[in-house]
């Protein structure tokens, strides 16, 4: 089979040839090894990102691609005063995240329309911030983001930033809030903001030029069932590629209290890597968060997620 592959991309630049023939993608079920024979011929093109997830024959593994970009590490959702989002750097280089934003609301790309913030669902539950001019996060490092006042009493450590706009106090001074840019909010309900059975939240860039897109960074969604407000989709929208059907994205499970969802590489298990609306072409909305992320018993804000 690999001969027969081999000689069906002969002279052809097989990278070229994939490429063009199809958004290509790290995700290859492994059942698919041996047996199906047969689907290679049908699948042509598809064949052209070969090798590229390095699993080549690893049965039984889903393949991902490291990132190359900044991710959402881990996220505890309850109870509200344990509630944080933490971001890692899992890259070798410094990232300023002077153009960086965060939100929870599936209409966070409006912002670059100019469009007043009205997110959909209970007033105050949803945010959309932006890192303070300057910030940086180092490479292979971490940030962490609370909503409530509780988190020093929690974790016995301070937040790098608040969310939400009351005050929280910690180690004798006040955690620095992040922006409120124009369009959007800081969050308005301490330890209320990351609900329980299922939410979104997106890491995105934006330049802040008016009619520029957004650019997603890493996406997370947990729990099943999750209302529109509660997933990104962005197709059909000017200047954006078609995000994956809500139907079809893969959440993340529910932690459970005072546990963590966590992630335990920088891969990122069967998301498509190409024609997407992501800052390297990615379709962040497409990848496989069931698989990328487990439920942590112990959260780790601020250090290596703990994958026993
Ligand atoms: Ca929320
Ligand atoms: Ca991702
Ligand atoms: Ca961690």
């Amino acid at each position: 089979m690999a001969f027969a592959h081999l000689t069906a991309c002969g002279g052809d630049d097989p990278v070229g040839g994939g490429g063009a023939s199809s958004s290509s993608t790290t995700s290859s079920s492994t059942g698919e090894g041996g047996g199906a024979g047969g689907d290679e011929t049908g699948g042509g093109g598809a064949g052209g990102d070969g090798g590229a997830g390095g699993d080549g024959g690893a049965g039984g593994e889903v393949s991902g691609e490291p990132a190359g970009h900044l991710l959402i590490s881990e996220v505890v959702v309850a109870p509200g005063a344990a509630e944080f989002i933490e971001i890692w750097n899992p890259t070798d280089t410094d990232v300023d995240l002077t153009n960086y934003y965060l939100s929870d609301n599936t209409v966070y790309y409006r912002i670059a329309d100019g469009r007043a913030w009205e997110p959909s669902g209970s007033a105050g539950t949803d945010f959309l911030v932006q890192f303070p001019a300057g910030t940086v996060i180092e490479a292979g490092k971490y940030l962490v983001l609370a909503t409530h006042e509780g988190f020093e009493l929690e974790y016995n450590r301070c937040a790098d930033f608040a969310l939400d706009a009351s005050l929280i106090p910690c180690g004798g001074d006040d955690v620095p809030p992040m922006l409120a840019p124009t369009n959007g909010a800081l969050g308005a309900q301490a330890g209320g903001l990351l609900t329980g059975d299922g939410e979104m939240v997106v890491l995105f860039e934006w330049d802040g030029t008016e009619g520029s897109p957004v650019k997603d960074v890493d996406y997370v969604i947990w729990g099943e069932g999750l209302g529109n407000s509660e997933m990104a989709y962005k197709t059909g929208q000017r200047g954006y590629a078609d995000d994956t059907s809500r139907s079809s994205q893969r959440s993340a499970a529910v932690p459970g209290d005072r546990k963590s969802i966590v992630r335990c590489s920088d891969l990122e298990f069967g998301e498509l890597l190409t024609e997407g609306n992501g800052i390297s072409g990615h379709d962040e909305t497409s990848e496989w968060l069931d698989i990328s992320f487990t439920v942590a018993a112990r959260p780790s804000p601020g250090e290596a997620n703990d994958c026993e």
